[in-house]
């Protein structure tokens, strides 16, 4: 899944027009690198960050949603504003990505009725702007998958069906450094929730930490990260840099091709 930004304070000063015209360009630069999906969001969660209205994030997502629907790329939209989500449903998205995990009222209900839209529920605690305050679990591990468990289970009470739904940890979402890597770590302990996982790592700070590289210069670090997520189990993952990280889970792929003939023949050599 490719990143796609529209957000006019992340590009230098061209407004609204020239910001959507820059993310179609990114959109389709993507999709020659091999993006499956693509995710637009046109909110900030950046920590400590500043919620924008129902109408600047309509105007932010919609044209560029409504430029890409030719280009048959199933579409994502990270939205938690359930106005949003009902447009861009309507303007083709095949997903809603929301950080939120359908909890802001009427979500529920905007998603519900549209059974061949996909919903991402993200684990998070607090909200964008408190989340990094004073983060704290007893058991990161078990409270990410008490609560992606309870929202799979809200989900299916509204109606919708199981198979409409990816999981994700949050990682950044309200979780401190040891809390990151402690979910990194054991995310195999949420397959067992039976919905695809879906893991966000890119140019994360928790990857930063590590090397002290800044945001822009975290691309290996976050193809290490993307190839942990995977072979813990991550069917998704979320990416800035699309063809270096296809590239590194190309290998993983091989490997694993490679070990299941090998199986294979191991069995038949003995007949
Ligand atoms: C600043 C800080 C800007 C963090 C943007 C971010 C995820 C997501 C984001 C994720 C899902 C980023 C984040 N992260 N949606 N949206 N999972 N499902 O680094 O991890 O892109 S925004």
């Amino acid at each position: 899944m490719g990143i796609i930004n529209v957000t006019p304070d992340s590009f230098s000063d061209g407004g609204l027009y020239l910001s959507a015209q820059q993310a179609i360009a990114h959109a389709k630069h993507l999709i020659d690198e091999g993006a499956d999906i693509l995710d637009i969001g046109g909110e900030s969660t950046r920590p400590g960050s500043q919620q924008v209205s129902i109408d600047e994030e309509l105007n932010r997502v919609i044209p560029v949603l409504e430029a890409l629907t030719d280009s048959q790329i199933p579409l994502s939209v990270d939205t938690s504003k359930p106005e949003v989500m009902k447009q861009a449903i309507a303007a083709g998205a095949f997903m809603i990505n929301d950080v939120n995990a359908l909890r802001s009222p009427g979500a529920l209900e905007a998603v519900a009725p549209h059974a061949q839209v996909q919903i991402c529920l993200m684990h998070m605690q607090g909200t964008p702007r408190n989340m990094q305050e004073n983060p704290q679990y007893k058991d990161i591990v078990h409270e990410v998958k008490d609560f992606l468990q309870q929202h799979i289970q809200a989900a299916k009470s509204a109606g919708i069906a199981k198979d409409r739904l990816v999981i994700d940890p949050g990682f950044g979402f309200g979780k401190t450094l040891q809390h990151n890597f402690t979910l990194l770590n054991q995310l195999d302990q949420l397959t067992s929730l039976g919905v695809p996982l879906l893991a966000g790592l890119s140019r994360k700070s928790m990857l930063g930490a590590v090397t002290g590289n800044s945001a822009a210069d975290r691309i290996h670090e976050s193809i290490a990260a993307a190839l942990l997520a995977v072979v813990k189990g991550a069917k998704i993952v979320r990416v800035h840099d699309v063809k270096a990280t296809k590239e590194a889970l190309a290998v993983y792929t091989a490997m694993k091709n490679c070990v299941t003939q090998e199986i294979h023949s191991t069995a038949s050599n003995r007949n």
